[in-house]
C-alpha cells in the first residue's frame, strides 16, 4: 500500500521542434555531458563500468547454470565444460544391472503390443532409451548372481544402549532385526538402492543438512516447517536400508539440533504422516525412546488443531504459540487431510497411554462417517471446519485431496486388529463407489484406469496419486476382502506401470488423460502443464504390495526398471535426485530443482522392500504403512 502523502506520476518533457528521439541529437547531448564532467568523474565512471565488465564475465557460467540447467564439469584434459545437468547425470555401475533369473517373466502386455503395431503413436519406442537399456539387459542375459559387497553387511542389531527397556512407557514391540541380504538373488539391486539413496543422502549433507528439502541444482535448500524435514523423513529409511553411519549422524542431530519450540506454522496432514509418523516407526525400529519423546512433543504441539467449532482439524497450527487457523482463503480443511492422520495419533495414544490423541481423530472419523453428501461411498475433497459438513459437493477423485482417506479407512482396520467394522464398511463401501462411478477402460489397449466424476459428467483424469490403489487393494485382499479385490489391483497395476513405460523417459507424469474412444492411437495423453514427475512413490509402493502377495518377479522388473530411469534423468552428479518438468523430453527433462522429503522416506524404502527377499523385513502381518510409508505396528489382538 502506497502511504496517502506519496504520488505516483509520470514526467513527460517536451522540447518543441526538433526531433529528440533521432540518433544524431542523442549521440551529441551524451558527449556535451561528457567534456561537461570533471577529469575525477569521467575516470570513476570508466572505472565502474570496467569492474562491472570484469564481475559479469566472472559470474556468466554460474547464472546460465542456474537457468539453463547447466552444471560445470571439470575434466582433467578439458579443463572447464558446461555439460548439461541430465545427460551428466552418473551412469549405473555395470554391476548394478540386473541379473535375470531364468524364470523371469519380463515386462509385457500392452506396451509391447503397442510396439509391434508400430502406430503413429508419438512414443518413439525404436529410439526409447528404456528400449535400448532393456536389449541391453537382454543380451547380459542369465549370468550368475555376483555378490558385489557381502561381507560389507553386518547383522549388528544393537539399539542405543537397549533404552526400550528403560522406558517409562514401556511397549512390547521388538526393534527389527538387521539382516545379511547379501545371498539374497537380488542383492544388486538392493545395492543399487543403496546407492541411490547413499547419492541422494550425500547431496542433503552437502548443501542441506537439517534443512527442510535439497535443492540439488543451485546445491541450496528450501524451507518449508523449518524442522528438517528430509532428516527426519528418512530416518527409518536408513535403519531398514542398514545404513548405520548415516543413521547415526541424522540421530544425533535429531538429539541435539531438532527443537519443536518454534514460531513456526506447519500443516497438520504433512507434518503428521512425515514428522510424527516417522517418528514412531524410528522408535519402533530401533527401541530407542529419543524418538517417542520427540513423537510426543510434535504430538502435542499438533493438538491446538483440532479446537474447531466442528471438531473437524484446522490445516495449519503454529507449533510455538499452540495456535491454529484454516487457510487465509476458507475456512475448509481438505477430506484426505483430516482423514489420513489416524494412524499415527492412535498408535502415540497407546505407546503413551494418553487417549487425547486417539480421541481427537476418532472423532473426526465417526463425524465423517455419518455426512451427507457421499456418493456411493465417495466422499467429496472439502469439509468445512465450522459446519464439519462437506462442501464443493459432487466431485469425486481417488487422486489429490481424497486419497488417502480411502487408503486410511483400510489400514485403521487393519491396525486396530481388525475390529472396527464402520471403517471396514465405508472402506468396502467406497470400492464399490468406484467400480460403479470411476472404474474404466482406455483404447486401444484396454487399460483399467481410474477417473473422476463433476456433477455426474465423467473425466479420464487420473493423477499419479492414484497409484496407491493397487497396492491398498492387494493389502486388503490379503487381510481376507474380497478376491476380485486382488484382480482389479493387477489390473490398475498394470495401467500404473504403463503411466511410465509409455512415455518417453520411461517417467510418469503427474496426471494423465487416458483415452476412450474406438481407434485411439495410443491409450495415455499428457497435458504439457502436467508432464512433470516429483520423484513420487505411490507406484513403487504398489509394485512392493503386489510382489509381496504374488511373488510374480515382472513386478520387481518394472520397479527395477523405473529405478534405472530416475538414476537416468533426476540423479544431479553433485548429489541428490530433482523433480522434473517433462517426462516426455529424454534430451531435456528440465530439471526443478528440488528433490522431495518423500523421494528419501518413501520411494528409496519401497524400492528396497520390493527388491527385497526377506518377507519378515517388516512383515504385512506384523505392520502397516503409514501414507508417508512409515511402518507402525499391527495392534496386538487383546487392544
Ligand atoms: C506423500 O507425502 C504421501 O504419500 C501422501 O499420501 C501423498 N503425497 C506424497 C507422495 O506423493
Amino acid at each position: 500500500m502506497h502511504s496517502p502523502s506519496r504520488k505516483d506520476f509520470v514526467s513527460l518533457t517536451f522540447t518543441g521542434s526538433g526531433n529528440y528521439n533521432s540518433k544524431q541529437w542523442r549521440r551529441q547531448s551524451c558527449w556535451r555531458k561528457w567534456k561537461q564532467l570533471s577529469r575525477l568523474q569521467r575516470n570513476l565512471i570508466l572505472f565502474t563500468v570496467a569492474l562491472m565488465l570484469v564481475c559479469g564475465i566472472a559470474t556468466y557460467p554460474a547464472v546460465t547454470e542456474h537457468f539453463r540447467g547447466l552444471t560445470v564439469v571439470v575434466k582433467e584434459d578439458e579443463g572447464h565444460v558446461l555439460k548439461p545437468v541430465i545427460p551428466e547425470v552418473l551412469p549405473e555401475p555395470p554391476s548394478a544391472k540386473p541379473k535375470r533369473a531364468p524364470h523371469k517373466r519380463g515386462p509385457h502386455g500392452p506396451q509391447n503390443r503397442l510396439q509391434k503395431k508400430g502406430t503413429g503413436s508419438d512414443i518413439q519406442v525404436e529410439e526409447n532409451p528404456i528400449q535400448d537399456a532393456k536389449k541391453a539387459d537382454k543380451e547380459e542375459g542369465e549370468k550368475p548372481l555376483v555378490n558385489r559387497r557381502g561381507a560389507l553387511i553386518e547383522a549388528d542389531q544393537a539399539t542405543e544402549g537397549g533404552t526400550a527397556k528403560e522406558a517409562e512407557n514401556k511397549v512390547d514391540v521388538p526393534a527389527v532385526e538387521q539382516k545379511d541380504h547379501s545371498h539374497e538373488p537380488e542383492f544388486d539391486r538392493l545395492e543399487a538402492v543403496r546407492d541411490a539413496f547413499r547419492h541422494a543422502w550425500k547431496g542433503y549433507k552437502e548443501f542441506a543438512w537439517g534443512q527442510d528439502e535439497l535443492r540439488p541444482i543451485s546445491k541450496s535448500y528450501g524451507e518449508w516447517f523449518g524442522l528438517g524435514l528430509t532428516l527426519i523423513d528418512a530416518l527409518d529409511t536408513m535403519w531398514i536400508l542398514n545404513l548405520r553411519e548415516e543413521f547415526e549422524e541424522a540421530k544425533t542431530w535429531v538429539s541435539t539440533e531438532l527443537s519443536f519450540n518454534k514460531n513456526v506454522d506447519v500443516n497438520l496432514f504433512e507434518s503428521t504422516i512425515r514428522i510424527l509418523g516417522g517418528l514412531l516407526s524410528t522408535y519402533h525400529l530401533t527401541g530407542d525412546t529419543l524418538f517417542l519423546d520427540k513423537a510426543k512433543d510434535i504430538g502435542t504441539r499438533l493438538m491446538p488443531a483440532f479446537n474447531t467449532p466442528s471438531k473437524i482439524p484446522y490445516s495449519d497450527v503454529n507449533i510455538g504459540k499452540g495456535t491454529a487457523h484454516p487457510p487465509r482463503w476458507t475456512s475448509d480443511s481438505t477430506v484426505a487431510e483430516v482423514t489420513s492422520i489416524q494412524l499415527e495419533f492412535r498408535e502415540l495414544s497407546r505407546l503413551t497411554q494418553d487417549t487425547r490423541y486417539r480421541a481427537a481423530v476418532d472423532e473426526v472419523m465417526q463425524k465423517v462417517h455419518k455426512l451427507e453428501g457421499k456418493q456411493d461411498g465417495l466422499v467429496p475433497m472439502f469439509i468445512n471446519t465450522n459446519s464439519g459438513q462437506f462442501t464443493h459437493l459432487g466431485v469425486f477423485t481417488l487422486g489429490a485431496r481424497a486419497d488417502s482417506y480411502y487408503e486410511y479407512l483400510l489400514k485403521q482396520w487393519i491396525q486396530g486388529g481388525q475390529k472396527e467394522t464402520e471403517l471396514l464398511d465405508d472402506y468396502l463401501q467406497a470400492l464399490e463407489g468406484v467400480k460403479k462411478n470411476l472404474l474404466k477402460k482406455s483404447s486401444p489397449n484396454s487399460l483399467t484406469f481410474v477417473g473422476e466424476l463433476s456433477h455426474g459428467q465423467f473425466s479420464p483424469k487420473m493423477d499419479h496419486l492414484v497409484c496407491f490403489l493397487p497396492g491398498t487393494l492387494a493389502l486388503g485382499a490379503h487381510h481376507g476382502l474380497p478376491a476380485d479385490h486382488m484382480e482389479l489391483a493387477k489390473q490398475l497395476m498394470e495401467t500404473c506401470y504403463q503411466m511410465y513405460a509409455q512415455m518417453e523417459t520411461g517417467l510418469s507424469p503427474e496426471i494423465v488423460h487416458f483415452n476412450m474412444h474406438e481407434g485411439s492411437i495410443r491409450d495415455v495423453d499428457v497435458k504439457l502443464a502436467d508432464r512433470h514427475n516429483l520423484l513420487r512413490p505411490e507406484t513403487v509402493e504398489s509394485l512392493f504390495y503386489l510382489y509381496r502377495f504374488t511373488k510374480d518377479r515382472k513386478y520387481r522388473d518394472w520397479g527395477w526398471e523405473i529405478l534405472q530411469n530416475f538414476n537416468k534423468y533426476t540423479k544431479v552428479s553433485t548429489g541428490g535426485y530433482t523433480s522434473i518438468n517433462n517426462v516426455r523430453d529424454p534430451e531435456y527433462p528440465s530439471p526443478r530443482d528440488k528433490m522431495e522429503s518423500f523421494f528419501l522416506g518413501e520411494t528409496l524404502k519401497y524400492f528396497y522392500l520390493l527388491f527385497s527377499d526377506d518377507p519378515e523385513l517388516l512383515s504385512l502381518d506384523k505392520y502397516v504403512f503409514n501414507t508417508e510409508a512409515h511402518p507402525l505396528p499391527i495392534w496386538p489382538s487383546a487392544e
